[in-house]
């Protein structure tokens, strides 16, 4: 059995829902075979959503993070690669916090890649008919911290466990009155399905190409 905890956020900027909690409480409820998940909705507010982090990763003690949010605008599911240790804020969080070039962690690495065979998650999720790619920016709002601050709690306390990230598009309800790509939740599930069982079930990643030319 592969202990996992799975995350997803509350709404944020204009948004009134957000798929990634949707789709997280969803997979939560039908997990498949060998997988117990646990699936806790995080605060769209730096610090904060860290803290939620650190409580839930200490109550669940997982072999397996994967926390998802939203990437509006994004035609598919995105497997991060890599997180950095840097808030810039375009937009407010949900407390009204807009950090600029602030780090993540004082004196922390740059970066983390995350402890996914990310490559062989994205063969899974177009396997099961949806479509996904390698990102390699989780850009620098909220979504970033939590990847920075989850791969920075493994790495110094929980050394056993694997992490990541996935970014959802909007979903197919959120935007039934603008021309934006999305998917329907349960799409999204199948996703996470894919990509929660591929990373419980293997730690070397594939060879396959999915890097971008820019
Ligand atoms: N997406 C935002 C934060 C919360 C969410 O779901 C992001 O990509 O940073």
């Amino acid at each position: 059995m592969t202990r996992v905890l799975v995350t997803g956020f509350e709404p944020f900027g204009d948004e009134a829902t957000n798929p990634s909690w949707a789709a997280v409480r969803l997979f939560a409820d039908a997990p498949g075979a060998g997988l117990e998940v646990t699936a806790v909705e995080l605060s769209c507010v730096y610090g904060l959503a860290l803290d939620e982090l650190r409580a839930a990763v200490a109550r669940v003690e997982p072999d397996l993070v994967v926390c998802v949010g939203q990437a509006g605008g994004r035609p598919n599911v995105t497997v991060e690669r890599v997180a950095i240790n840097i808030d810039d804020a375009r937009i407010p969080d949900n407390a009204g916090r807009q950090p600029i070039d602030v780090a993540i962690v004082e004196g922390g690495p740059a970066a983390y890649f995350a402890t996914l065979p990310i490559k062989a998650c994205v063969e899974a999720v177009r396997a099961a008919g949806v479509p996904a790619a390698v990102s390699h920016t989780a850009g620098t709002f909220v979504c970033n911290h939590v990847f920075y601050g989850l791969m920075h709690l493994l790495a110094t306390e929980h050394p056993a466990a694997r992490g990541g990230f996935v970014h959802i598009p909007y979903s197919s309800d959120q935007v039934t009155d603008r021309a934006e790509p999305s998917l329907p939740v349960p799409t999204m599930v199948t996703a996470l399905r894919a990509i929660v069982t591929t990373a419980a079930s293997r730690t070397e990643d594939i060879t396959a190409p999915g890097g971008t030319t820019h």
